[in-house]
Order: C-alpha cells, then sequence, then structure tokens
C-alpha cells in the first residue's frame, strides 16, 4: 500500500507478552525489530495464565496454536464455590478458552520473535522515548524508529518519559500466584467426587476472605492463586501462612504445601487509566497503557490483542502517517479494553465472582472480541 522508500524499523521496549506480540505482528509484515528487555536473562517469572479466545485467535494467525496445545489444557468446567458449596459449574461450550503456565506462553512468544528475526537485547534498559522516534537507555545509547512500543509494564519508563498521565485505582484485594505439582491422585484421595482437572474458584467469605483460584495448567503442572485482603497481614503473607490456609481449605492441603514451599509475592488489586495510549510515533500496549484487576483474566489477553492490533495499523499506514494512524488505532480499539478494565474492577471491589455464573452476557465482550477481524478495517 505504502511505497517506503526503507523497511520500517520499530524499536520495543519489554520483551513481556505484549512486546513480544507485537514485535512478531510486525516483523511478520515486513518490519525490522528490536526489543529491549532489562532482565539479564530472557524468562517470565510470573505462575499461570488463563487464555480466551480473543488473544488465542492471535496465536492462532501467528500459526502457533499447535504448540500452545501441546503445552496447555481446557479444563471441563470453571467451576465456583462459596464457602465450599458448589454455585456453578460453566463448561463455556461456545468460547474457545485454555490454561497453561506464564513460562510456557512467553517461550512460546520468545521462540517465534527469534524465528521471524526479531532482534531481542537483555540487559538493555529503556529509559524513555520522544514522540519523534528516539528511544534511549539509561546508559544514554539512542535508537532512531519509525514506531516505538511501550511495552515496558506498570512502571513504564515510556510512558513516563513522555509524561502521559494517568490514574490509578487499587482494590482492597490482592492476591499470591505459585505453579505447584498437580498432585492429582492426593487430591483425589482427600475429595473423590470432585473433578481435579476443573478449574475451580473456592471463595471463602467467612469468618475471613481468604479465596483460592486452583487452575490446571497442563497434566503436571497446577496454577494455583491466594487471594486476600491487602489489609489482613496474615492472608497477604507470602511465604503462606500454611495453618491458616489449610484451616479454611482443608482438602487443598496437598497442594498448600507445596505453594508454602515456592517464593512469590503479593500483589494488590488495582487499575490504571491513562490520558492517552500514544504520543507521535510512541503507542503503549499491555501493563504500561492498561493494567487491570485480574478478575476476568483478561490482562494478558487484552495485552496480546492490544499489541496485534497496534502492529496492525502502523503497518497498514505510510511512515508520515503513523502518528495519525496510532490515534485511530486508540479510538477503535481501547473502548474494548477500557470496559474489560471496568468489569474486572467492578468484579475485584464487588468479589461478585463469588456467586457463580459470571461468565455470562456482557461480561464475554472481550473474550468473543476477534483483534484479527478487527472494525478498525470498516471504520475506514
Ligand atoms: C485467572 C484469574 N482469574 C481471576 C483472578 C482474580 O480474580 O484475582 C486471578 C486470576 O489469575
Amino acid at each position: 500500500m505504502s511505497s517506503t522508500p526503507h523497511r520500517r524499523h520499530a524499536e520495543v521496549s519489554g520483551a513481556g507478552f505484549a512486546g513480544l506480540t507485537a514485535s512478531i505482528a510486525l516483523a511478520r509484515q515486513g518490519w525490522t525489530v528490536r526489543v529491549h528487555e532489562r532482565a539479564e536473562v530472557l524468562r517470565e517469572q510470573g505462575a499461570g495464565i488463563v487464555l480466551w479466545q480473543n488473544s488465542l485467535r492471535v496465536l492462532d494467525a501467528f500459526g502457533l496454536i499447535d504448540e500452545i496445545n501441546e503445552g496447555s489444557m481446557t479444563p471441563p468446567f470453571y467451576e465456583t464455590r462459596m464457602q465450599n458449596s458448589i454455585v456453578s459449574d460453566e463448561a463455556m461450550p461456545d468460547i474457545w478458552w485454555r490454561t497453561m503456565t506464564r513460562p510456557f506462553l512467553h517461550s512460546v512468544l520468545a521462540n517465534a520473535a527469534r524465528r521471524e528475526g526479531v532482534e531481542i537485547l537483555t540487559g538493555s534498559t529503556v529509559a524513555g522515548a520522544t514522540e519523534q522516534g528516539t528511544l534511549w537507555l539509561e546508559d544514554g545509547t539512542e535508537f532512531e524508529a519509525d514506531l516505538i512500543i511501550g511495552a515496558d509494564g506498570v512502571g513504564s519508563p515510556v510512558r513516563d518519559s513522555l509524561g502521559i498521565e494517568f490514574d490509578r485505582q487499587t482494590s482492597r484485594d490482592g492476591i499470591s500466584r505459585f505453579l505447584v505439582p498437580r498432585k492429582k491422585a492426593e487430591l483425589q484421595a482427600i475429595e473423590p467426587d470432585t473433578d481435579w482437572d476443573n478449574m475451580i474458584d473456592f471463595w471463602n467469605l467467612e469468618p475471613r476472605v481468604l479465596r483460592v483460584l486452583y487452575t490446571p495448567a497442563n497434566e503436571n503442572e497446577l496454577y494455583i492463586a491466594l487471594m486476600a485482603p491487602s489489609d489482613d497481614p496474615d492472608g497477604s503473607a507470602v511465604p503462606i501462612d500454611l495453618e491458616l490456609w489449610k484451616s479454611i481449605h482443608p482438602q487443598l492441603a496437598p497442594v498448600l504445601d507445596e505453594a508454602a514451599k515456592v517464593e512469590g509475592k503479593y500483589y494488590g488489586y488495582q487499575t490504571t487509566r491513562l490520558e492517552q495510549w500514544t504520543k507521535g510515533r510512541v503507542a503503549l500496549v499491555g501493563d504500561s497503557a492498561h493494567a487491570m484487576c485480574p478478575a476476568l483474566a483478561q490482562g494478558g489477553g487484552c495485552a496480546i490483542m492490544n499489541a496485534y492490533t497496534v502492529a496492525q495499523a502502523a503497518s497498514e499506514s505510510d511512515i508520515a502517517g503513523i502518528p495519525a494512524a496510532l490515534v485511530e488505532w486508540e479510538r477503535v480499539e481501547r473502548p474494548i479494553t477500557d470496559r474489560c478494565q471496568d468489569r474486572s474492577q467492578e468484579y475485584a471491589n464487588t468479589r461478585g465472582m463469588a456467586y457463580g455464573n459470571q461468565f455470562t452476557g456482557d461480561v464475554n465482550e472481550t473474550t468473543l472480541y476477534d483483534p484479527t477481524n478487527s472494525h478498525r478495517h470498516d471504520a475506514v
């Protein structure tokens, strides 16, 4: 479409899910791409993740679904329990979703980025960017680009160097996350009637709020997340207070024992909303732009879909038009993520997921959105 005098070039800050997805999408559209990762080793330290079809469609467009399927699973039901009584078992037959570990998803994306010719620089700490398209490192090195992607997390140096303002709201709860062995036989021995392949959301509000989200990630690994209010020092302690958690969720003893051995960190729920996602040649995606509460399990999903659509939008533009193309991208794509942030924050604030049957109606808007067939195309 455009008559480009040279191959378009992008500099990307951050080699997490958002940065790698944008890099792959741009490289596949013929861009040269360099990603800066401040960590010395390229790896993901998080625990588990649920991907819904909005992000799976992006992975499918990249030809990565067979690889994803080999290391992930779809639990038969999303089960919700309140005070250990089942309130719903949601099969969600019309929704494509997979559970997996974060290190696994990261390795699939990192390998794909390498195959697409993306240059990944580890130990490369970005300090900021200009709207004209210069990215600079902490050591003063500068890189010029037609497009800069700030995918550098909730504390984004790219965002903050541009003076983009944001509002940050915290919720009263937070979560500690662990990867542990499945221990299926041990769990089965304690509670034989339970399908331990289900994702099980064990809510407990009385006598105190201590929730366990049990998410099988593959045959061998379980993602276990423990939610407690941030003003509960015992509930939010890491390493976990084993006796406390076992007293509320005794049937989970085998996996809680394992979680107590794992290093981890308690994260308070928060939502960040920016005055704008783009400035000149810079676009922000992922937690730098739209960090959200995890209730709907869409933080990574929105990062992946927005990274994909921004790459498509920039690729459809000529070089001079990129700043305007980014503004148009935000206008079209952002409302879906805004509403996801609102809904996730609402569930976090009200603890409304405890009542079951929560994956219905408008709540599924983000999940059902297809970023590979964006209505951006209808707008032009
Ligand atoms: C997958 C997932 N779902 C919900 C939460 C939550 O409400 O904190 C966290 C998750 O990782």
